[in-house]
């Protein structure tokens, strides 16, 4: 093994030109043709394949370096039998490689076995860099490997926001693109899709002039959850019922398990009652198990029982998904809370853990507010939100009696539910849980 000193090999025309991406760390493996960086011109971007395969030991370039022809990329540890003076690319080729070929032009025939391969850039005119098989990503402005990447995945490169510079799309942003898709069912989220619903934008404001200020970036979460909500928010047309239930019973009855449960750790918290209470509510009223269809001209009904609970992590709000609820127990489903709630607060939910739900709940009990307005968790057509429970006077014909009182604010989708059938569901929670041993029957 020996450490090899890579350059830029010959470029053609570009000369200083700006690094715009690194492809790759200190410790990555990389094998021949494997991109390191990739540069950008006014008229096109451009990626350096490494001419050897070994160990990425040092960079010696950043993002906004300026390269020419011959500058140092990065030391890379390689096998003896290509050790020796530094290495650049050397013949060229007879034509693009296969593996990246997109079709695109290279400037001016790069000397080099593995070429560098260009892409158009925003201001390039239209005839450079047409990619392109199918599906057409000619207009999208990315570097031929994160074409290639989003043509393995079935990303539709045209409908990606470019989050790079001058709009360029990133492999993170194809990721995003994905996880997104994933993450709602299938349904693209308002970027995703590239619907801006057609509203002025923000106006952007310099708060500095008025005190100290300090930016704080949004988290991944956050932007994916915010753009959800947002497109909920404005596409469904929501209405939220609000009501309460009577847990004075229930709560004495959790209490008593968690006494008995107090040996194993085990918490049992309201929520796991409500979980079981939505489904018998979903059971009485399947419309509330539904999807409407991409047209919006069908309903979809489903005959399984999955659960979204609403978790609050540093990072921001995540729903996993608890499958089957019908057909598991209290205790079952307090270990399951428990497991669910660590892994999203250790962001180690995966996506699959957050699809396939058919109806969700947002618990702000333990935390206080009496009534709130949550928004449809889409494609699915109703969510629960559930405040602190108190004790209040409730009349019980005769006199004021004190009763423990769960509020619930039921949103859902006009579309699908009407306003009675909302009343009518809010009030059959109300009942299941004012006497548990319904849920039972
Ligand atoms: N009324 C009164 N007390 C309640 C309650 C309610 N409705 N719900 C829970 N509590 C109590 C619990 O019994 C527990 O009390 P003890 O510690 O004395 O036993 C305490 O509040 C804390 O409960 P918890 O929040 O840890 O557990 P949970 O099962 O109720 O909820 C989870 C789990 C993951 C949903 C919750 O931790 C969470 O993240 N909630 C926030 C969800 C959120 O952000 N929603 C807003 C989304 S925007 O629509």
């Amino acid at each position: 093994m020996a450490i090899q000193a890579v350059l830029v090999p010959d470029i053609g025309s570009f000369k200083d030109v700006e690094i715009i991406e690194v492809l790759v760390n200190v410790g990555d493996t990389i094998a021949v043709e494997d991109s390191l960086i990739t540069i950008e011109s006014d008229k096109s971007s451009m990626e350096i394949p490494s001419p050897v395969a070994g160990v990425i030991k040092e960079l010696k370039v950043k993002v906004g370096d300026r390269i020419s022809e011959g500058s140092l990329v990065v030391m890379m540890e390689v096998g003896d039998a290509v050790a020796g003076a530094a290495v650049a690319p050397q013949a060229p080729p007879s034509q693009p490689s296969p593996a990246r070929g997109e079709g695109a032009k290279i400037a001016s025939e790069p000397k080099s076995v593995v070429a560098p391969v260009l892409s158009p850039s925003p201001l390039a005119g239209e005839g450079l860099g047409k990619g392109g098989s199918s599906p057409d990503f000619s207009k999208a402005y990315a570097t031929p490997s994160v074409r290639k990447f989003a043509r393995e995945l079935g990303a539709d490169l045209n409908k990606v926001k470019g989050s790079g510079r001058k709009g360029r799309i990133t492999q993170d942003d194809v990721k995003a693109y994905i996880k997104d898709v994933m993450s709602f069912g299938g349904m693209p989220s308002a970027a995703a899709s590239g619907n801006t619903l057609g509203v002025a934008p923000m106006p952007d404001i310099d708060f500095s002039q008025w005190g100290a200020i300090e930016t704080v970036p949004l988290s991944r979460i956050n932007k994916l959850t915010g753009e959800f909500l947002h497109r909920n928010w404005v596409h469904i047309p929501h209405v939220t019922q609000f009501d309460q239930a009577d847990i004075t019973d229930l709560e004495a009855f959790r209490k008593q398990l968690n006494e008995e449960n107090a040996k194993s750790g085990m918490k049992i918290t309201p929520l796991v009652f409500i979980m079981k209470a939505v489904v018998a509510g979903l059971k009485a009223y399947p419309r509330f198990n539904s999807s409407l269809d991409a047209k919006g001209e069908n309903l979809i009904r489903k005959s399984y029982y999955n659960i979204g609970v609403a978790v609050d992590t540093p990072d921001g709000l995540v729903v996993p998904v608890f499958r089957d609820v019908d057909k598991k127990s209290i205790m079952q489903l307090s270990e399951e809370l428990k497991e669910m709630s660590a892994k999203a607060r250790d962001k180690k939910l995966k996506p699959a853990d957050m699809q396939g739900g058919c109806f969700s709940i947002s618990s702000l009990g333990g935390i206080g507010g009496t009534k709130f307005t949550p928004i449809v968790n889409a494609p699915e057509v109703a969510i629960l939100g559930v405040s602190k429970s108190d004790m209040q006077p409730i009349w019980n014909g005769k006199e004021f009696a004190p009763r423990l009182m769960l509020p619930l604010s039921l949103s859902y989708d006009h579309r699908v539910i009407d306003g009675a059938d909302g009343a009518r569901f809010t009030t059959y929670l109300a009942k299941m849980l004012g006497d548990i041993r319904r849920l039972l029957v």
